[in-house]
């Protein structure tokens, strides 16, 4: 079991970027609360296996965001499998899980298992193109989603996902304050942060802040998303 609650900072690294030793070590013992091994293209089952045998030298849990179930690899703490809540090309919505439950038959660990309500809001990221989100959203449309996903599909987590761009940040707030008043879910927040300002902005409008992309282009700054009691 993970103890996601009390998350409030993640770091998310991409199997298909390369990473060195030297950083993956400075993001692992960043204080960190975890890390998510996803992303959207080029993930292969070998670069996660060799992702996560680096990662497992170092203490912290490490979650797969399944994107590709055939780069589902066993030895993860916990397993988030995403429901885009608002793409609209069918194949997107259930049909991948349909496909990878059917490959896979009993041999899933389902108390490993999470389904993780998608929001995605950039309309330039990868998984907004790929699934054809709809993002041109109002405040209410989010908030539905979110009732949706709490009520409807009782779901755990939402997770709101600005992809390479930082979104509105009272946007984001509103959306918090909303969703936490009347469900229990984990707001997660993930997009475009790249400072400690940004991350803890986003923490006002978020359980659990991912910071993924920084990472790759300026680690010196992404160490400094780590929320300072932390480190
Ligand atoms: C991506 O939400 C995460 O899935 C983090 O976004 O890469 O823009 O930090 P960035």
């Amino acid at each position: 079991m993970i103890d996601s609650q009390y998350w409030s900072h993640v770091f998310k690294l991409d199997p298909d970027k390369p990473i060195s030793d030297e950083a993956l070590e400075a993001i692992c013992e960043s204080g960190t609360d975890a890390v998510i091994i996803g992303g959207t293209y080029g993930i292969t089952y070998e670069k996660v296996i060799d992702l996560l045998g680096r990662i497992r030298r170092y203490a912290l849990p490490c979650v797969l965001e399944v994107s590709n179930q055939d780069a589902i690899v066993p030895g993860f703490d916990h397993y988030f499998v995403p429901l885009v809540l608002n793409a609209t090309n069918p194949e997107w919505i259930l049909k991948p899980h349909q496909r990878a439950i059917k490959a896979f038959g009993t041999m899933i660990p389902w108390e490993d298992v999470s389904v993780v309500g998608y929001c995605v809001l950039n309309p330039a990221s990868a998984v907004s193109e790929l699934t054809q989100s709809e993002t041109n959203l109002s405040l209410d449309d989010v908030v539905a989603y979110g009732r949706l996903a709490a009520h409807m599909l009782k779901l755990p987590y939402f997770y709101l996902e600005y992809s390479g761009t930082v979104g509105e940040a009272s946007f984001v707030q509103a959306v918090y304050q909303q969703l936490k008043k009347e469900t229990d879910l984990h707001l997660f927040y993930g997009g475009g942060i790249s400072n400690r300002t940004q991350a803890e902005t986003m923490l006002n409008g978020a359980d659990t802040v991912v910071v993924g992309n920084v990472i790759y282009e300026d680690l010196r700054q992404a160490l400094q998303t780590v929320p300072e009691g932390k480190r």
